[in-house]
C-alpha cells in the first residue's frame, strides 16, 4: 500500500487519494439517515479510515436535486461533534458546507479541507475565512442551489462552460487571498448536469486536468443518478447502493488520468482500485 500525504499539494501524487463520504443527514441521496446519530457517524467514520480513508469529508446538509437548504443551526449542530471526535485520528478532515459560518466553526475544531460544492457562489464570505486559516478549499463548479439545480442544465459547450465558469471561481477565490495551492478544483459531477453531460465531462478528463495542470482535481461520481440510468433493469434505475462497481470502475478511470482525490461513499475497493493503477503507472 502506497501512503500519501493528503496536505501535500502536487496535483499528482503517486496514488491518488481517497475521500469517504461520512454524510451525517436525514436525507442525503445514497446514504441519508444511515449516519444521523453522531455517535454512529464517528463509528462509520473510524471505519472508513481502517477500510483506506485517506481524507474523511463531513457533511450535514444534503446536496441531493430537489432538496430544500437545512438551517445553518442544524448544519452545525450536526458536524460539529463528529469533526471534534475525528480530529484526534491521524487522517485529513474535510467538512462539505457552502456556508461560512459553518466553515469557521469546523476550522477551528480541526477540519483541514473545506469542501464548498458551490465553490464560493453560495456564499463567498467562505473564501476570505478559508483565506486567512490553514485549510485546502474545495471549489467544484456550481450553478445554483439543489433545488432549482436541475434546471440549470444549458451549455453551449458543457467541458468548455465547466472550465470557463470554474475558472471564474477561482479568481474569485484567489483574489480574496487564497493561496494557489491550496485550491482543489472538482467538475461537479450531478450539480446542474444532465447524465449525458456528466458522461462528457468525465470522457474530457485529460482537458479539464490539463485546464487546471497546477490545481489538484477532485471527482465525485460515487453512486450518482447517471451510474443508476446506465446499469437500469426493468424495474427502473438501479438503486444507489448497487452503484459500487461502476463507481469504483470510474474511480480507476479518473485515476489513470491524473486524478488527485476521489470522493466515494465505499472505501475499500475504492482504495484498492487506486493503489492498482498506481502500480499500473509503474
Ligand atoms: N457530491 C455530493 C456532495 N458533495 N463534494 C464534492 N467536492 N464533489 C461532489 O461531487 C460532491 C460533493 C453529492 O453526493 P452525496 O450526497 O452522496 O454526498
Amino acid at each position: 500500500m502506497i501512503d500519501v500525504d493528503p496536505a501535500a499539494t502536487a496535483p499528482h501524487p503517486v496514488r491518488t487519494l481517497v475521500m469517504g463520504v461520512l454524510n451525517v443527514t436525514p436525507d442525503s441521496f445514497s446514504d441519508g439517515g444511515r449516519w444521523f446519530d453522531p455517535a454512529v457517524a464517528v463509528d462509520h467514520g473510524r471505519d472508513l479510515i481502517a477500510q483506506g480513508a485517506d481524507i474523511i469529508d463531513v457533511g450535514g446538509e444534503s446536496t441531493r436535486p430537489g432538496c430544500e437548504r437545512t438551517p445553518v443551526e442544524e448544519e452545525v449542530r450536526r458536524v460539529l461533534p463528529v469533526v471534534q471526535a475525528l480530529s484526534v485520528e491521524d487522517t485529513a478532515l474535510s467538512v462539505d458546507t457552502m456556508r461560512s459560518q459553518v466553515a469557521e466553526k469546523v476550522i477551528d475544531a480541526g477540519a483541514t479541507i473545506v469542501n464548498d460544492v458551490s465553490g464560493g457562489l453560495a456564499d463567498p464570505d467562505i473564501l476570505r475565512v478559508c483565506a486567512g486559516a490553514d485549510v485546502d478549499l474545495v471549489l467544484m463548479h456550481w450553478r445554483g442551489q439543489s433545488a432549482s439545480m436541475q434546471t440549470l442544465t444549458d451549455y453551449d459547450d458543457v467541458v468548455a462552460d465547466v472550465i470557463t465558469e470554474l475558472s471564474r471561481q477561482v479568481d474569485a477565490a484567489l483574489a480574496v487571498g487564497v493561496a494557489r495551492e491550496r485550491i482543489i478544483v472538482d467538475p461537479g459531477i450531478g450539480f446542474a448536469k444532465t447524465a449525458e453531460h456528466n458522461w462528457q465531462l468525465l470522457r474530457a478528463a485529460d482537458a479539464f486536468q490539463d485546464a487546471f495542470a497546477d490545481l489538484r482535481v477532485l471527482w465525485g461520481v460515487s453512486r450518482k443518478g447517471f451510474l443508476g440510468q446506465l446499469l437500469a433493469g426493468s424495474r427502473g434505475p438501479r438503486p444507489a447502493m448497487g452503484r459500487d462497481a461502476a463507481t469504483a470502475a470510474i474511480t480507476s478511470y479518473c485515476a489513470l488520468h491524473g486524478a488527485w482525490a476521489v470522493r466515494t461513499h465505499e472505501v475499500r475497493d475504492n482504495r484498492d482500485a487506486c493503489e492498482t493503477v498506481a502500480a499500473l503507472r509503474g
